[in-house]
């Protein structure tokens, strides 16, 4: 019998290499699985999306047959979504580093794909989705070294900048010119809005945190790279800090001499897809508001105590950023329901603002996650107080356990308060009946990857998983989620659900795609980014693209047309012009290096033990 399976092995292994001689390896046909790559340790398993008898076998670099199953062996599911009859081929026991080839094949077809096993298989996609903020830096040229091939001139050099009509006071009337240089762009396009950048340094310091040691040494080969501005005693600064010092030194120039801060700095209306330095739209700071001011206020506190012991290459950096952070607070309080509702501004100012509006008619949360930033920083009971109220306030609104996006910071405040109880309390915490309320949300998501996920995940299950930006707001940050899990409970399952939203991005999912541009045999290449798509060289890689979004605003606009009944998880559309499923940005990218840099960090111990 062994005889008789290996001889048919060979047989189908000769045909199958002929076969890959003949089809793009981008085609994946029913395969679903990471594309980019699992740690020798890792969980593995690939789905098969097909409803027919079919055989399914794993050759490794060699061509031997390393593992075979057929589809009278595995259990069928439907994805709970689209209905679809999948299996789940399961080959976790392979170890062995190298290349393999999933061959699936049923009466006409042989289809195959490749996967390769490799200690830490998630260090080079760190490094990319970090150095993407490089590509997004307003006002200065990328250059070679650093532009890996990508290198571009400058735009938007942001030193004159108008005071739009709804953010004049006496002190800075309507039209005065004001610099606000530097910062990140924010997406596809090429604004710079308060809230989502102090969303997006929420989650960059977060990450550092929980992983210190692991960024101190992780390199971009960005020019600050060898901390060249620092006097010779200074503590050297890792890559990711200078990186984001970038931002907040923008951040810094967007508050009003009053403590106040403006929502965002914009063109009036999105430029063409043309390069940054061709661009010659007026920019402009429009209206201070709550929400952008507490995001800010949130940021500068945090960044005031991440960047303490780099006091020698930023001298004064952290006081500014402490008095920065405790000035628009106290705006906040004095302003507390100022919100962005960009048509009624327009009604009432000119030029109208059609740009990105990131509005947030709730603020509790942002009172809350400032409020929690500013108590860990100096420990002042007032702030205590005002997180206690709006930690009321939002358990009464809404009472049920809410996953942070940009607007809405809530649990950013909840998990640094588990994360540094002590400091706010001043005593030991009860710290695991604080946790319940993370691992009772998260038990239902975990219950479905073992039970009714198609893809092993605990993402991907519901209809409510999908929307704009889900690739990064609802799947890594499930997985984000699960590693906060496993930091406090050292429970494995917590960490294998992590690397499980993680293989969901990389291509274990519904459409194929890996999502990630210039990873994996069949990434996002067409993201809706004017700066790959000006670009001469194409596509940047290591953005995260937003995800199958069935509420498709987009649709019909700049010939952007779905198929027609498409479910829900593969509502998604590689192609430029689709700006609600195929667009980047900064929030969405840092949550994907925060996962893949979670998960890099435990298989480098897993590697170390052996
Ligand atoms: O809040 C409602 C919720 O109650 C409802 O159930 C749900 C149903 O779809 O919609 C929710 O609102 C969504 C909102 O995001 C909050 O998440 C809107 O439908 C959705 O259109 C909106 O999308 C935002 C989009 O801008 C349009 O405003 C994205 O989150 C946000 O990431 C995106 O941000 C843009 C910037 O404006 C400009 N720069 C690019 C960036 C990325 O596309
Ligand atoms: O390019 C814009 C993108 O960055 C935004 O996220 C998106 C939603 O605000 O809008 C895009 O711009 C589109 C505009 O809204 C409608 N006309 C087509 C524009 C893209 O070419």
């Amino acid at each position: 019998m062994k005889g008789k399976l290996s001889i048919f092995c060979m047989l189908t292994a000769l045909a199958v290499l002929q076969v890959a001689c003949n089809r793009s390896n981008s085609d994946n046909g029913p395969i679903r699985l990471n594309q980019v790559g699992y740690a020798p340790e890792q969980e593995k398993t690939a789905t098969i999306v097909l409803d027919e008898p079919f055989t399914a076998f794993i050759l490794d670099e060699s061509g031997d047959t390393v593992l075979t199953a057929n589809s009278q062996q595995l259990i069928a599911k439907e994805n709970p979504i689209s209905g679809k009859t999948c299996r789940i081929v399961d080959f976790s026991s392979l170890t062995t580093p190298g290349e393999y080839t999933l061959c699936v094949k049923n009466e006409l077809s042989i289809f195959n794909f490749q996967f390769s096993i490799r200690e830490r298989p998630y260090r080079e996609l760190t490094r990319k989705a970090l150095r993407a903020y490089y590509h997004q830096r307003a006002s200065m040229a990328t250059e070679e070294p650093y532009a890996e091939g990508y290198a571009r001139p400058a735009g938007h050099p942001d030193d004159h900048v108008l005071v739009h009509a709804s953010a004049a006071t006496d002190e800075r009337p309507e039209g005065t010119v004001i610099s606000s240089p530097g910062g990140w762009y924010d997406a596809g396009d090429y604004n710079k809005y308060i809230v989502n950048s102090g969303y997006t340094m929420g989650v960059w310091f977060m990450a550092y945190e929980m992983n210190k040691e692991y960024f101190d040494t992780l390199k971009l080969n960005i020019p600050e790279s060898a901390n060249a501005n620092a006097n010779a005693n200074a503590k050297h600064v890792p890559d990711m800090l200078q990186e984001a010092m970038y931002n907040l030194r923008w951040m810094l120039t967007m508050q009003d001499t009053d403590g106040g801060v403006y929502h965002k700095l914009t063109e009036p209306d999105f430029e063409g897809f043309i390069r940054p330095d061709q661009c010659q739209k007026p920019r402009y700071v429009v209206m201070k508001t709550t929400a952008a001011t507490l995001d800010f206020a949130a940021t500068m506190a945090l960044a005031a105590r991440i960047y303490a012991p780099f006091e020698d290459a930023f001298p004064g950096f952290c006081a500014q950023a402490k008095e920065a952070a405790e000035m628009a607070f106290a705006w906040a309080l004095d302003n507390p329901e100022v919100y962005y509702d960009q048509p009624a501004m327009n009604e009432q100012f000119a030029p109208a603002i059609t740009t990105g509006a990131y509005d947030d008619f709730d603020v509790d949360d942002e009172f809350y996650w400032a409020a929690i930033e500013l108590a860990i920083l100096t420990g002042d009971k007032a702030y205590k107080m005002v997180a206690t109220d709006h930690a009321k306030a939002i358990a009464e609104a809404n009472g049920q356990y809410t996953p942070s996006v940009w607007g809405n910071v809530a649990e950013l405040g909840y998990l640094e308060l588990l994360m540094h109880y002590d400091e706010v309390t001043n005593h030991q915490s009860p710290i695991t009946n604080l946790t319940t309320s993370l691992l009772e949300y998260l038990q239902p998501f975990l219950d479905e990857a073992e039970t009714i996920s198609v893809f092993r995940s605990p993402y991907g299950n519901r209809e409510s998983d999908f929307f704009w930006g889900c690739n990064s707001e609802g799947c890594c940050w499930r997985g984000i989620e699960c590693l906060y899990a496993y930091h406090f409970t050292g429970d494995k399952r917590y960490l294998r659900n992590a690397e499980r939203c993680l293989n969901y991005i990389l291509g274990q999912n519904a459409t194929g795609y890996c999502y990630v541009t210039g990873f994996g045999t069949k990434p996002t290449s067409h993201p809706h980014h004017r700066l790959s798509f000006s670009h001469p060289k194409g596509t940047l890689p290591g953005f995260l693209a937003g995800g199958p979004n069935p509420a498709r605003q987009d649709a019909e606009t700049d010939g952007v047309k779905y198929p027609k009944d498409v479910p829900a998880d593969e509502s998604y559309l590689d192609y430029q012009p689709s700006y609600a499923s195929n667009e980047v940005t900064i929030n969405w990218n840092v949550t994907l290096f925060a996962l893949a840099a979670g998960i890099d960090v435990l298989d480098a111990q897993d590697a170390k033990k052996e």
